[in-house]
C-alpha cells in the first residue's frame, strides 16, 4: 500500500536545528530557527507565564474538560483586543468573527480553508521572499499562489514599486498577503506612509487582506504600535482577516496558542461567517488545546501579570535591537567591506543579510555559525559572548 511513497525534503528551517544539535563543535552558534533565546543561549520562559501556570495548578476552578469549538471566549476576546485595540469601533460594533486558532500556523490555515471554500479567490498574493509555510499551506487548500516583489537586494530595503505594480495587476478579489510587523525572513517593513500606499490600491482594487501577525511586540517592543498596519486599515474600512500567535511574542511555541479574527462590515454577517469558520473548525482538529488559553486568558485579563508581561517583552526586543548594533559594531572593527547598516536598520527577530548561497555554506561548514540559505540569519542567538566570532564569520565568509 505505501510503497510507492517517495522521502519527503526535511523542513529547510527546521533541518538547521537538527544539524546545529548534532554539531559538537564547541564555537557554534545557532542562527537557524526564529526562536527567542537568552544572553546565555537559553529557551526564555516569562515570569508572567510562570505567574499564570502556578496560579492555573492552584485554582480549583480549572479542569481540563474541551473548549468550544471556537475556543476559550475570554481568551479570544482579550487576544482580539490586544491585536485591535480595546477601543476599536469594529470591536464595539461586533464586526470581528473570531477563533481559537492552533498558534499562527493553525490560524492561517483555517483562514485559508474557510477563503478556499467560501470565496472561491483567484488566487493568493504572497511576497517574494516569505516564510516557506505560507506557500505550502495555500496550495493545500487549492487557492493558487502568486508572488509579488517586495526585496530589492540593491537596497537591501522594500521594493515598493514592485508590490504596488503586482497589486495592481492582480485579478480582482485576489487575497494579498501581508506581514503585519517584522517582516521573516527580511526584517523589512513598509513605513507607515509605504502601508498607506499599500492599502490604497488594495482597497481601490477591492482585494481581500490577509495580515499574518507573527511577531507583536518583537519588532518595536511595543505591543501597540506592532499592530499599527492592521488597525490602520481596519480604520479606513477595510474587510480582513488576521492570524495571531502567541508563540514568539509570550514565548508559548510548544503550547500552540492563536487566533483568526475575519473582520466584517456588519454584525450579521459576522455571525454567518463565524457560524461557518466553527465548521471548517470541527472537521479538522474538532476544538484547539487549553492549556495555552488559559495562560493567556490569566495574563491578558490580570493588570499586574499583563504589565509585567509587557516589561518583559520590551526587554526581548530590545536585546535583539542591542545585539543588531553590536553585531554592526563588530562588522565596522573588523574593516568590512561595503555598507552593512541593513544590520541595524531591520526590524525583529531576523537580518536578511545579503550573503550568497555559497558564502552561507562557509558560514555553516567552516565556522558552525548554523543559517537559512537564503541569508537570513536569527538574531536571537547572537549575545554578547559570540556576537565577535559571528563577525569575524560573516567577514571571512564574504571573502572566502
Ligand atoms: N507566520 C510567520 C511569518 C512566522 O514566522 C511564523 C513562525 O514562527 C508563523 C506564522 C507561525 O508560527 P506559529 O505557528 O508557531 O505560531
Ligand atoms: O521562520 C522561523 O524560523 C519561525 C519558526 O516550519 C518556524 O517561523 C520555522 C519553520 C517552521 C515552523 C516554525
Amino acid at each position: 500500500k505505501f510503497g510507492h511513497i517517495q522521502l519527503a525534503p526535511p523542513d529547510p528551517i527546521l533541518g538547521t536545528a537538527v544539524a546545529y544539535n548534532k554539531d559538537p563543535h564547541p564555537n557554534k552558534v545557532n542562527l537557524g530557527v526564529g526562536a527567542y533565546r537568552t544572553n546565555e543561549g537559553k529557551p526564555l520562559i516569562f515570569q508572567a507565564v510562570r505567574e499564570a501556570e502556578r496560579a492555573l495548578i492552584e485554582d480549583p476552578a480549572v479542569n481540563h474538560e474541551y473548549l468550544g469549538i471556537d475556543g476559550h471566549e475570554g481568551f479570544v476576546r482579550l487576544a482580539r483586543e490586544l491585536l485591535l485595540g480595546a477601543d476599536s469601533p469594529a470591536i464595539a460594533e461586533h464586526r470581528v468573527a473570531s477563533s481559537q486558532g492552533i498558534s499562527g500556523t493553525g490560524s492561517l490555515r483555517i483562514g485559508a480553508e474557510f477563503l478556499s471554500v467560501y470565496l472561491h479567490p483567484p488566487c493568493v498574493l504572497i511576497s517574494e521572499p516569505t516564510w516557506g509555510n505560507h506557500i505550502t499551506i495555500f496550495e493545500k487548500v487549492n487557492v493558487p499562489v502568486k508572488k509579488y516583489p517586495y526585496w530589492k537586494l540593491e537596497t537591501r530595503g522594500i521594493d515598493l514599486d514592485g508590490m504596488l505594480a503586482a497589486l495592481n495587476e492582480a485579478p480582482a478579489g485576489s487575497v494579498v498577503l501581508l506581514h503585519s510587523c517584522a517582516h521573516n525572513p527580511t526584517g523589512v517593513d513598509p513605513t507607515h506612509e509605504q502601508w498607506e500606499r499599500i492599502f490604497e490600491v488594495i482597497l481601490a482594487r477591492d482585494l481581500l487582506a490577509f495580515f499574518d501577525s507573527a511577531y507583536q511586540g518583537f519588532a518595536t517592543g511595543d505591543l501597540e504600535a506592532d499592530a499599527w498596519a492592521i488597525r490602520s486599515f481596519i480604520s479606513r474600512g477595510g474587510q480582513c482577516l488576521v492570524s495571531q500567535s502567541f508563540a514568539k511574542n509570550a514565548g508559548l511555541y510548544g503550547e500552540r496558542i492563536g487566533a483568526l479574527h475575519i473582520v466584517c462590515t456588519d454584525s450579521d454577517t459576522t455571525e454567518r461567517v463565524l457560524s461557518q469558520l466553527k465548521i471548517v473548525v470541527r472537521a479538522m482538529y474538532s476544538n484547539p488545546p487549553l492549556h495555552g488559553a488559559l495562560i493567556m486568558a490569566k495574563i491578558l485579563g490580570d493588570p499586574a501579570l499583563r504589565e509585567n508581561w509587557q516589561n518583559e517583552l520590551r526587554g526581548v526586543a530590545h536585546r535583539i535591537i542591542d545585539m543588531r548594533r553590536a553585531l554592526y559594531e563588530g562588522l565596522i572593527k573588523l574593516g568590512i567591506a561595503g555598507d552593512w547598516t541593513h544590520i541595524t536598520s531591520q526590524i525583529g527577530m531576523f537580518s536578511y543579510t545579503g550573503l550568497t548561497p555559497a558564502q552561507c555554506e562557509v558560514m555553516i561548514n567552516k565556522w558552525h555559525c548554523y543559517m537559512l540559505k537564503n541569508g537570513r540569519i536569527s538574531m536571537t542567538g547572537i549575545n554578547t559572548h559570540n556576537v565577535e566570532y559571528v563577525a569575524a564569520a560573516i567577514k571571512d565568509s564574504l571573502e572566502s
